[in-house]
């Protein structure tokens, strides 16, 4: 499995060329949530990928052919098939590849579990932003604290409810 990415590929870049037989291509960035929600996934699963790193900031022009934004994650197959959109990715990767199952079978579960994602979709974000602060040198105590309190509401959703509680209230 290669799984730390050997280029980073900007502006004036060839394109990559086709994905080999057996391995799914991840087209990510290093610090980006959203590839990393992904690459989890790839790793849980023990599946066979290769990583190309995205100068975003100097996006290559082939890439808009990947993505209708230019954005990261995306996920390329063998046959050419193009998935983007992190959760939808790892929704994908967890459907198309055998092995440990991520999502749960039953109908209401696996609801439960996309809710949750919703409910916690804030956090991908803060973690972005704060790591790009701490990159810049710009105080970010705000967003920690922001970051700490979802975490902080997980833990009370992984608790349960109290009796005569939704699910998802503290
Ligand atoms: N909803 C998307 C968000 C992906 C996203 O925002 N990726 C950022 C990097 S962390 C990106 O590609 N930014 C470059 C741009 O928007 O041009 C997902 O879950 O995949």
């Amino acid at each position: 499995m290669t799984d730390d990415a050997t280029r980073t590929l900007g502006k004036g870049s060839c394109p990559p060329g086709p994905v080999p037989e057996g391995v799914i291509r991840l087209y990510s960035m290093r610090f980006c949530p959203y590839a990393h929600r992904t690459r989890l996934v790839l790793r849980a699963k023990g599946i066979r990928h290769e990583v190309i790193n995205i100068n975003l900031r100097n996006k290559p022009e082939w890439y808009f052919t990947k993505h209708p934004f230019g954005q990261i994650p995306v996920l390329e197959n063998s046959k050419c098939q193009l998935i983007y959109e992190s959760v939808i990715a790892c929704e994908y990767l967890d459907d198309a590849y055998p092995g440990r199952k991520l999502y749960p079978y039953d109908p209401y579960e696996r609801a439960r579990q996309k809710m949750l994602l919703e409910l916690f979709y804030k956090v991908p974000h803060l973690t972005k932003e704060c790591l790009v602060a701490l990159r810049c040198g710009r105080d970010c105590a705000d967003l920690k604290l922001a970051l700490r309190q979802e975490f902080c509401n997980l833990e009370e959703v992984k608790m349960g409810p109290s009796p005569g509680q939704m699910w998802w209230i503290k």
